[in-house]
């Protein structure tokens, strides 16, 4: 594959409202690298670059550019604007017409919800580089593998994950065989991922693992990742301390979906962490198992520079937190929050992730969950539930939806409350919100 072109693109997001919480195409730039390594020039566009941000805060996450676009048809109802986040299309394009023509073209997509964006940039891609192959993968691309098959516009859609069957992919397209498909499985064989095309590297995702022992019936880990596969920690600390000293980056966001879990392998992480003496911020932004927490945990996370703590607690309710999975008991949750207090964090900076609108639920529920989380000192953060395919949870919430999730995946999106009911409506999400707002 030696001489060919590969050309990546991270699309908009078009969403009523969207922030950059340490966003980054973490996989996408992993496929880049596998490419690297079998011999191909690798070129970026990323939609949600430096390009694509208005104001970029200390730390590594802020504020994208916004512009206000016709909502979808099925949306025109929702009394919201809808926009284009990221950078704008006349940039897009003179990227396209700045880059050297790709032998083929590799979009990545996030949310299920997300598909305008990616569809758009497919568009222009075909629009600007006529002929060219282009793939598309990632989360929408495997949840609705089906959907992205007949309306994207790709020549192929790939689902899961993408180290082997790409290359392989592209070899079958220009008759030649990859050098190097690693497995998906063997997380060590892979390389870092190349966070070097990204025009301002102000923070760097990472993962000390893929997958999740728990099968929430909400989450679609299972699904996209399979099982709970491992780094080597001290690997992991290797990478953090290679972004640190090469490229003088401070801050991380784990994107594990379990990056607790096992407890061995996370004490060890944070040992190997520490040793390395790095002076960095590591930020969480999907949350994480409270079970694991304890005082030696909470302790060893401040001493290696944790910072963003987000804590997945869903509902304070003990049937449902058996019934969807027991990651974590209400004890085990008010153990974390004592632990990572007495390790010196700030009570108001320990966030909480409370679910809202599951199917069935009610607003009492989630009303009960705000109060333990703040009777704890920690902080509720609300989330709205967002039914997906391929989840235990998906019959579910297509019978209890009014809307058709099954078929239109912008129905998915969290801010519509999807599954909401009598028993929990948009004004009882907006009033939890808004007490929460004048605390
Ligand atoms: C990290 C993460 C986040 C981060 C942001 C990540 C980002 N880049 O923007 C944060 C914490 C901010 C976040 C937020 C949310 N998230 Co989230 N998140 C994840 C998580 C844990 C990992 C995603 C990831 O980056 N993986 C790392 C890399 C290695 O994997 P990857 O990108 O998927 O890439 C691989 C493959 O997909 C494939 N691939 C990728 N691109 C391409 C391209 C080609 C061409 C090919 C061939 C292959 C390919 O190969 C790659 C390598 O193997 C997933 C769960 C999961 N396990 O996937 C949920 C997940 C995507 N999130 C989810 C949800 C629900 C949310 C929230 C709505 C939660 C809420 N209610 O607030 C919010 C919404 C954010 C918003 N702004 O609206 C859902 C999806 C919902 C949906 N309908 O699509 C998921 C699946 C979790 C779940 N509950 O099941 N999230």
């Amino acid at each position: 594959m030696n001489g060919r072109t590969v050309l990546l693109i991270n699309p908009w997001i078009h969403d009523f409202a969207a922030y950059d919480l340490w966003a980054r195409p973490l996989g996408l730039l992993i496929l880049g690298s596998v490419l690297r390594m079998n011999g191909c020039r690798v070129v970026l566009v990323d939609c949600l670059g430096a390009r694509g941000h208005t104001r970029m805060r200390p730390g590594g996450h802020g504020r994208f550019r916004r512009s206000i676009i016709p909502k979808p048809g099925v949306l025109a109802r929702v009394p919201r604007h809808y926009a284009r986040y990221g950078m704008a299309p006349e940039d897009f394009v003179a990227a396209l017409r700045e880059a050297p023509r790709p032998d083929a073209v590799l979009v990545t997509s996030m949310m299920t919800y997300w598909y305008p964006g990616v569809f758009e940039a497919i568009r222009l891609v075909r629009d600007h580089l006529a002929g060219v192959p282009v793939i598309l993968g990632g989360v929408y691309a495997t949840l609705c593998a089906e959907h992205a098959r007949q309306f994207s516009g790709a020549d192929h859609v790939l689902t899961h994950q993408g180290e082997r069957s790409l290359p392989l992919l592209l070899g079958e397209l220009w008759g030649e065989d990859p050098a190097f498909t690693p497995s998906p499985d063997d997380l060590d064989a892979l390389p870092y991922p190349c966070f070097d095309l990204a025009n301002a590297l102000d923070a760097v995702a990472i993962r000390a693992g893929r997958g999740c022992p728990y099968g929430c019936t909400y989450c679609a880990s299972r699904f996209l990742c399979g099982g709970q596969r491992l780094r080597d920690p001290r690997a992991v600390a290797e990478e953090i301390g290679f972004w640190r000293r090469a490229r003088g980056v401070r801050d991380f966001a784990f994107y594990d979906d379990a990056l607790l879990t096992p407890r061995d392998h996370c004490l060890a992480l944070l040992e190997a962490i520490i040793k390395e003496e790095l002076d960095v911020r590591f930020h969480c932004p999907n949350g994480l198992h409270a079970r694991e927490i304890d005082h030696e945990t909470a302790g060893l996370m401040r001493r290696a520079g944790f910072v963003t703590i987000r804590l997945g607690l869903e509902t304070a309710d003990p049937c449902r937190q058996r019934s969807t999975g027991g990651k974590v008991t209400g004890d085990e949750f008010v153990r974390a929050v004592t632990s990572l207090r007495r390790a010196g964090y700030d009570p108001g900076g320990i966030g909480a992730y409370i679910l809202c609108g599951l199917p069935g639920q009610d607003a009492r529920e989630a009303r009960d969950a705000v109060r333990f989380v703040e009777a704890q000192g920690a902080r509720p953060r609300l989330c709205e539930y967002s039914p997906i395919p391929h989840t235990r949870d998906w019959p579910q919430a297509v019978a209890a939806s009014p809307f058709p999730i099954e078929t239109e995946p912008l129905f998915h999106n969290n801010t519509l409350l999807p599954c909401r009911s009598d028993r929990f409506t948009l004004e009882d999400y907006e009033e939890i919100k808004r007490g929460l707002n004048t605390r």
